[in-house]
């Protein structure tokens, strides 16, 4: 007899819910709220090459990077999913320079959400997967509507952490430090129903390393030692392969469910990388770590840094432990013996 027993995400936020002792039921309404918003993204990015909103808006956002129509979408689809619950105190998101207050007509609650609502954006003209990522801090100053201090708070305090890949379908994965877990839209009853239920990284298979290679001769010797390093491969580590799709979300992705290795290290030019601590790194790393992996900046855990700024960035070393661990062991000895 086939397994039957469908979950909605409506439905195990619910459980995860009651997993967590002080659990008030705003946690549970902000996850909710976030799946919503994702479905409604995911019609509008799977309608882009239908309908006329590819192509650039012609402004920039705070990266000076050029604005996608769909990020614009992705970003007011959040904000409206979000401003009026009376969950969030503040919001930060990629595409805003500032935190983004709750408008005083909604009452302010005691959750921060900082996002990137469409992280990939550069690869929409080109049908290749992007994603939304979210990371859950609770508020912790005594500002009502929010401050810095609730925002510039280390990974290791996330409440909830997830993200959407809006790819052949629409997964949101989401952990609450119960585990990761996955749901794939069924776009027939526009419900997430559970597919991947408490994922771990497998650790000895074939396995990818994921990193844009163009850059290596811009990177400090100890991470041209570790990408010659897993070229050559050994005994211990099985044969790899390298895979590099330039969507953070889709190599993540692939790297939670086959094992392996992504990295954006920093270099000469960008000693911190290009991506964002709060709102990229911080809540992928909260899932690796809970699906058995790890992940780092090179030499710390992500989740142990202090954020000093909203747009911080990161260089990141995340995916399988014993991977992570041997790039660290490459920029520990390059530290020892400067070369
Ligand atoms: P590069 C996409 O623009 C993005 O922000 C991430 O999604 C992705 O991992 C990275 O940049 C790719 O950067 O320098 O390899 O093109």
């Amino acid at each position: 007899m086939t397994d039957t027993h469908i979950v909605t995400i409506d439905r195990h936020i619910i459980d995860e819910e009651r997993k967590h002792a002080d659990a008030s039921g705003a946690f549970s309404n902000v996850l909710t709220d976030i799946a919503l918003a994702a479905k409604v993204i995911s019609r509008q990015v799977n309608m882009a090459g239908l309908v006329d909103i590819l192509g650039r808006v012609g402004h920039r956002n705070v990266q000076g990077e050029p604005v996608q129509k769909l990020d614009v979408f992705a970003q007011d689809v959040i904000y409206r999913a979000m401003d009026h619950t009376g969950h969030l105190c503040c919001m930060v998101s990629e595409e805003v320079e500032d935190i983004i207050p709750i408008p005083e007509k909604f009452p302010a609650g005691d959750y921060v959400l900082l996002f990137d609502p469409l992280d990939g954006s550069s690869n929409i003209d080109v049908n290749v997967s992007i994603g939304t990522i979210f990371s859950l801090q609770r508020k912790v100053s005594a500002a009502e509507r929010g401050s810095l201090e609730d925002c510039l708070q280390p990974g290791a305090r996330q409440l909830a952490a997830g993200y959407v890949v809006y790819g052949s379908s629409t997964m949101l994965v989401y952990t609450t430090g119960q585990g990761v877990h996955g749901f794939t839209l069924d776009p027939s009853i526009g419900e997430f129903i559970l597919s991947h239920e408490n994922i771990r990284i497998p650790e000895a298979s074939t396995r990818y390393y994921s990193v844009n290679e163009a850059y290596y001769s811009r990177w400090e010797p100890g991470m041209q030692r570790f990408l010659d390093e897993l070229k050559v491969g050994d005994e211990t580590r099985g044969s790899m392969s390298s895979r590099y799709i330039g969507s953070l979300v889709a190599d993540f992705h692939r790297t939670l469910l086959r094992g392996g290795i992504f990295m954006y290290p920093g270099d000469e030019a960008t000693p911190d990388g290009k991506l964002r601590l709060l709102y990229e790194s911080s809540p992928l790393a909260f899932i690796a770590e809970q699906a058995g992996g790890a992940a780092t900046d090179g030499r710390r855990r992500i989740l142990d840094i202090e954020p000093d700024g909203l747009h911080q960035r990161t260089p990141l070393f995340i995916g399988s432990s014993d991977l992570v661990a041997r790039a660290q062991h490459h920029h520990e000895v390059l530290e020892e013996t400067g070369s």
